[in-house]
């Protein structure tokens, strides 16, 4: 709230403003975002070496993705450290738990265009969105961390839409079933982390909207017509 005469409040409690990093009701958020961030780069990582079992000529490409998610790990392990916060995995890992028992199914289906819309589509999506956010309301410490794993991200996604790119017509259909069973996860996902995200300073709606253009961009990329991308989004809302 803004005063005449009280110009140092306006500043701090502006759009930009940083939250305190030192409160209990910052590390107490903290501690189920960073073990979330945390399962998904761990859970990331075991999704890349099982790619590498259905696309047995990428093997040593995935794997190496899969290395930048477990440093990826680390770091955000240690952006926890940093702030004296200790991480929720046992929250984590429900959280994540609707999403991975599908990527598993696909998995043991051999169901190759599902896993690479699961893992290199939407979590690296949902992961762009959130790292993005993130970064201008981050600790110095986190701040550098998360910059440097945004990028790799990219390559990530670059993945698995250059893959569905090159395989589009005969992909297509089990993309649109996929997305049909995996969007509405994200969005509830999403929903799932709104309050603690708000209490890091991170805004629901820019989630949402940065995610929104990360996925639209690689559908894009792949070959879906505006027609067929406002098909998978109406997927989600329904859903
Ligand atoms: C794959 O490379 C990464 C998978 C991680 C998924 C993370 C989703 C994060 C949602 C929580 C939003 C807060 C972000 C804060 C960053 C420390
Ligand atoms: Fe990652
Ligand atoms: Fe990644």
């Amino acid at each position: 709230m803004t005063t005449l005469n009280a110009p140092e409040a306006t500043a701090v409690e502006g759009m930009d403003a940083l939250p305190d990093f030192t409160t209990d009701a910052y590390k107490d958020a903290y501690s189920r975002i960073n073990a979330i961030v945390i399962e998904g780069e761990i859970e990331a990582h075991d999704n890349y070496i099982s790619l590498g079992t259905l696309i047995p000529e990428h093997k040593d490409e995935l794997a190496k993705l899969a290395r930048m998610e477990m440093k990826h790990a680390k770091g955000f392990t240690s952006c926890g450290r940093n702030l004296g916060v200790q991480a929720d995995m046992p929250f984590a890992k429900d959280f994540f738990g609707p999403l991975h028992g599908n990527f598993q199914t696909a998995l043991q289906e051999g169901k190759v265009v599902t896993c690479l819309l699961i893992q290199a589509l939407l979590i690296e999506a949902f992961a762009i969105s959130a790292y993005h956010i993130y970064i201008p309301v981050s600790d110095p410490f986190a701040r550098k961390i998360t910059e440097g794993v945004v990028k790799d991200e990219y390559l990530h996604l670059n993945y698995g839409q250059e893959w569905l790119k090159a395989n589009f017509e005969s992909s297509k259909e089990e993309l649109f079933q996929a997305n049909k069973a995996n969007l509405p996860l994200i969005r509830s996902m999403l929903e799932q982390v709104a309050s603690d995200a708000a209490v890091l300073h991170m805004e629901k709606e820019d989630l949402i909207e940065d995610f929104l253009i990360a996925y639209q961009e690689a559908l894009d990329e792949i070959g879906f017509t505006s027609r067929e991308k406002a098909r998978m989004a109406a997927a989600a809302l329904a859903g």
